[in-house]
Parts: structure tokens; C-alpha cells; sequence
């Protein structure tokens, strides 16, 4: 049961959203009970890739170059970097690594081969590897699988009615676009959204309605809470309640009973009883690690010290999916192929010239 055959209607939504807050738990935690293990929680690492100076202008992020915050940009990270970070998340519980960038869409050159190896990388690390890295072709997301990429994040953020209220540098069209190429290369999806930034219940279940439209929703869907962030149009947003975000995992739990529902960005602002509410109506996965992409999250010790209280324990990898393997990528093998043959052609002619090494450079003292 992949979508909740008693819901069929953005009303249908609202007036679940709106059920008596505990009666809304039981109805979110029974059906949590039903389809997955109560006492587990997958713990997902962020790690921003690329940071900042991004061209798109999302009305909630720090990363848009317009705006003006206290991000640094940064260029993108190097493989080694990345598979040392990877091997700090895993020792610290994390069974998947989500790589995100500060880019509009993915673009066919050096930087994606980089990416290709950082997800080959981290998947013989034996963890989940999820990209986050904007639009992407479906060329790109058959690179991407190729390398055992397990996940692509990508979210709708709002409902399309709200949506143009907060982007106007892409289309909720362009979203679905990349949805599908990552399902159709048969990579996992993770697409969810963002409350908080002025919107109405309705386009709250505005939101999961698209989800409810798609032939498969979502397995993975992270519910944030807006980070309203300094210098973003939406720094002066009023705080979500704790009261909102239990209603709005509750819902999505109850409406997609096999997908995963992400307790996501916002949880420093939030108690140890809140999360555990969170958690008691189907949130069973968080991001862990003292960061987000460039925001402050809880510490691992603080997760740990939270798990303990309410005797959860990480997931596995692979529990709910196979490994997917990773093959070598054609265009990096072809150009190193290339490179070699351009490498041999000089020492060839070097030879020819009687030069048997390359000439020594000497500087003038
Ligand atoms: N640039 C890529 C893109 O937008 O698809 C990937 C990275 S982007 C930062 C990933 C997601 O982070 C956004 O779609 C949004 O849902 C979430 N996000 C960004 N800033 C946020 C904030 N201030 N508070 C909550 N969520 C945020
Ligand atoms: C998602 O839904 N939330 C994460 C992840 N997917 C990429 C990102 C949250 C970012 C919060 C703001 C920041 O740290 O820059
Ligand atoms: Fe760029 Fe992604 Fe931030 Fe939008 S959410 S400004 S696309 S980094």
C-alpha cells in the first residue's frame, strides 16, 4: 500500500491534518507499526559538496548568491576529503551520505566526473549514497546509478500554488522533470518539502497531493522546518511550531504508509520531547551530524544521548534495497584511456629527440 486508498483529495488532506492532535498520533503511529520497525531510525549524514554562489533564487536558502548571508562559497570538495567524511558519519551510526551542491542543475563536465567518483567512493564504503545536486538529465541519472548512486534528493518543497512565491528561477516542472529521470534510472527518490515560509495548511497538503498524483511516490519524503536564515527573504518567518511539524509527519506518515518520513532540517529548535512526538507519529529518519548542508544541527552525542532515552537504534544499509553496484564510468575510463595514449605520444617523440625523461626545469638562482 504504497498510497493510503482512504485519502483522495486535498480536502481528504486537510481534514486529516486537522484531526484532534492525539487522535491524529494513534491513527499516524498505527499505521507506523504496521509497515515499519517503531524502534528503528535511519541516520542520514549531509555533506555540502559545493558550497554557496548558487545562480537560483529559492526564497529559504543561504546558498543563493543574491542574497546576502554569511556563507562562504566554496569550490567542490575533493574525493579524498569526501570518503574521510563518509568514514566519520558511518563510525558515527550514519548509514547513508547525502552529497549536496549549490548548483541550478548538473552539468556534463569535470566536476560531475569528480561527483561520479565521490558516489563510487562512498558506495565501496559500503553506505547509502544520495546526491542532491539539482536539475538532472536522464543520462546523467543512468551516470549517476552506474556508479552506485542508491538515492537522489530532490524536493517539491511546496505545492505548486505556493510555489511560485518562493522560486522563480525554475518551474515545479523542472522538479517533476528530475523526479522521474531518477526513477526511471532506478534510483530511490527522497522529494519532500519545506513548512514554514508563510504558507497555508492547504498548500501543505497541496504538497503531498503531488506526491499522491505521481504512479510511485516518493520512498523517502523529509519534512523541514524552515531554517529562516539571515539575509534570505524569509529571515523574519515566524518560527514553526512543534504542534505543526508533528501534524505534518503524521499525515505523511498516514498517506504514504511504505515511505520513509524524514524528520529533516529545524530539529535544534526543538525539544527531545518534541522529536520523540515526531518519532511517535512515523518520523523514522533524521539527518545526523553537526551540520546540514550550512546550518547547525544537533551533535551526534545529542542523537545518541536521544536514541538512548527512547531505546531506538540506527538502520542498516541496504534494509530496505539492495546495494546497487558500482561499475567504472565509460566517459572517465575513455578519458583516462585518452590521456594515457596522449602520455605515451609525448614520451614517443621525447624518445625520437633523444630525450629518454622529461627535461629537467632549471630555475635561475
Ligand atoms: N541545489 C540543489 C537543489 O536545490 O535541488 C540541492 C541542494 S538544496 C539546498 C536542497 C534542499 O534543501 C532544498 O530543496 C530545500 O528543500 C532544503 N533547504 C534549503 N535551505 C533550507 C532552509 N533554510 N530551511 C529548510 N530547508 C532548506
Ligand atoms: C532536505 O530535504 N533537507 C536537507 C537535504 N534535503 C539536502 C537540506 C536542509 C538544508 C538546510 C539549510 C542549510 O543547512 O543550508
Ligand atoms: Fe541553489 Fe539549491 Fe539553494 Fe535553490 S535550494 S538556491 S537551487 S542551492
Amino acid at each position: 500500500m504504497k498510497v493510503n486508498p482512504a485519502y483522495k483529495t486535498k480536502e481528504d488532506l486537510v481534514k486529516l491534518y486537522n484531526t484532534p492532535l492525539l487522535e491524529l498520533m494513534y491513527q499516524a503511529a498505527t499505521i507506523h507499526r504496521e509497515f515499519h520497525d517503531p524502534n528503528e531510525v535511519q541516520m542520514s549524514s549531509l555533506l555540502s559538496i559545493k558550497t554557496g554562489g548558487c545562480p537560483e533564487d529559492c526564497g529559504y536558502c543561504p546558498q543563493a548568491a543574491r542574497y546576502h548571508t554569511d556563507v562562504d562559497t566554496h569550490k567542490l570538495m575533493s574525493v579524498e576529503t569526501v570518503v574521510e567524511q563518509a568514514k566519520n558519519a558511518k563510525a558515527n551510526g550514519s548509514s547513508r551520505l547525502c552529497m549536496g551542491a549549490a548548483w541550478r542543475n548538473i552539468r556534463d563536465n569535470r566536476d560531475f566526473d569528480n561527483v561520479i567518483q565521490m558516489v563510487q567512493a562512498v558506495n565501496n564504503l559500503d553506505m547509502e549514497v544520495c546526491c542532491t545536486l539539482g536539475m538532472m538529465t536522464d543520462e546523467q541519472a543512468e551516470r549517476l546509478k552506474n556508479a552506485g548512486l542508491y538515492a537522489y534528493n530532490h524536493n517539491l518543497d511546496t505545492s505548486e500554488d505556493y510555489y511560485d512565491d518562493v522560486i522563480s528561477t525554475r518551474e515545479y516542472q523542472d522538479r517533476l522533470k528530475t523526479i522521474d529521470n531518477a526513477k526511471n534510472a532506478g534510483i530511490s527518490v527522497c522529494s519532500g518539502g519545506i513548512i514554514g515560509m508563510g504558507e497555508s495548511v492547504e498548500d501543505r497538503m497541496g504538497l503531498l497531493m503531488s506526491y499522491m498524483k505521481m504512479d510511485t511516490p516518493p520512498e523517502s519524503i523529509p519534512i523541514n522546518a524552515l531554517v529562516a536564515v539571515e539575509g534570505t527573504p524569509m529571515e523574519d518567518q515566524k518560527p514553526v511550531e512543534i504542534w505543526e511539524m508533528v501534524r505534518m509527519v503524521a499525515t505523511t506518515r498516514i498517506v504514504f504508509p511504505e515511505s520513509v518520513v524524514r524528520l529533516s532540517a529545524g530539529r535544534t529548535s526543538m525539544s527531545k520531547e518534541g522529536q520523540a512526538m515526531c518519532f511517535m507519529a512515523g518520523a523514522s529518519s533524521i539527518f545526523a551530524g553537526d551540520k546540514l548542508l550550512t546550518t547547525p544541527n544537533p551533535e551526534f552525542n545529542e542523537d545518541k544521548e536521544l536514541f538512548d532515552i527512547l531505546g531506538l537504534k540506527p538502520k542498516a544499509a541496504f534494509a530496505d534495497g539492495d546495494r546497487p553496484e558500482s561499475k567504472p564510468d565509460a566517459i572517465i575510463e575513455e578519458k583516462k584511456k585518452k590521456a594515457a595514449e596522449r602520455e605515451k605520444e609525448l614520451a614517443e617523440a621525447r624518445k625520437e629527440r633523444g630525450e629518454f625523461s622529461p627535461r629537467k626545469v632549471v630555475t635561475a638562482k
